[in-house]
């Protein structure tokens, strides 16, 4: 389905972006679903597996700022999670054995939806072999202004950066950034119904919403079948591991990749990208890490 360069964009660059990838049908889906957790979430805002609330603001209401599992939460959300062209795409990338890694829905609400720091999947959920990859798919036009994705291309040959600091893993990059040519960033533009994959180890990061537009994108993550979680899985997910396309004949592939292993989930407590990176920015007294 990947055109050969395409393909070369992905490997020279670590992400590619396919607008119009969704059908109207699609599109319309997953905005319908999404809306109803919403509004789930908003009769319960207690924290839970389901969904991750933001800080209270002054004199506004807590927002849902993730939804957790959400092939596991509606079947239109999970239809696109087993959705055939997606897997043609993601076998393009990382080959036919394909299993279901994880998914989330990322909520950025208009004037403040939070940033998201520097960081590379991988060091979330190391791996014996970097064969996965994220596909984001857009619910809203992406914009600088309400916080799209920005890359660092060719970072995904960097290697495992730095997620630590004072010995804890923080969910994002800060000291190594030093070394990192941020100028070189990029935001990726793109309209609602587009789908944008990145590589594991692919440095990115998105700043606040700063308009009055939503950005909302349904993420999912998927791996090769050779590839062994080197952590136990937090996630609980239904499909966590899921053979979704070729075969698992219990060969493990390893590349040689040193880790340091993420705290938070060596300690089983489940928290969230924002949580860990919000925790470190009250700890130094900073507004923002996402520094281009
Ligand atoms: O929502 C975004 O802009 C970035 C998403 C991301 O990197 C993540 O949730 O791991």
């Amino acid at each position: 389905m990947l055109t050969p360069e395409q393909r070369e964009f992905f490997w020279t660059n670590g992400y590619l972006a396919i607008p119009g990838f969704l059908s109207a049908e699609q599109l319309a889906a997953i905005r319908a679903a999404v809306d109803e957790l919403v509004a789930l979430a908003g009769s319960s805002p207690e924290r839970s597996r389901a969904f991750d609330i933001g800080p209270p603001k002054p004199g506004a209401p807590p927002q849902v700022r993730r939804i957790f599992n959400p092939a596991e939460q509606d079947p239109r959300l999970e239809a696109i999670a087993l959705d055939e062209r997606v897997l043609d795409l993601v076998e393009d990338l990382i080959g036919p054995n394909i299993e279901f890694h994880h998914g989330k829905v990322n909520l950025k609400w208009p004037h403040g939806g939070a940033e998201v720091a520097w960081h590379q999947d991988l060091a979330f959920f190391p791996h014996t072999n970097t064969d996965l990859v994220a596909c984001m798919f857009y619910l809203d036009d992406a914009t600088r202004e309400n916080g799209c994705l920005l890359v660092v291309p060719g970072s995904h040959r960097l290697g495992v950066l730095d997620h630590f600091a004072d010995g804890q893993f923080i969910g994002a990059v800060t000291q190594d950034l030093q070394r990192i040519p941020l100028e070189k960033a990029v935001p990726v533009e793109v309209p609602a119904g587009s789908v944008t994959v990145h590589h594991c180890l692919t440095l990115h990061a998105s700043e606040e919403n700063r308009s009055d537009k939503p950005r909302r994108v349904l993420i999912y993550q998927y791996r090769a079948a050779d590839a062994m979680q080197l952590v136990p899985d937090r996630s609980k997910a239904r499909h966590y591991g899921m053979l979704l396309r070729g075969r698992q004949d219990g060969t493990v592939r390893c590349e040689t990749i040193t880790y340091r292993l993420p705290t938070h989930l060596v300690e089983d407590r489940l928290r969230s990208l924002y949580d860990l990176q919000e925790e470190f920015k009250r700890k130094r007294g900073v507004d923002t890490l996402v520094k281009t």
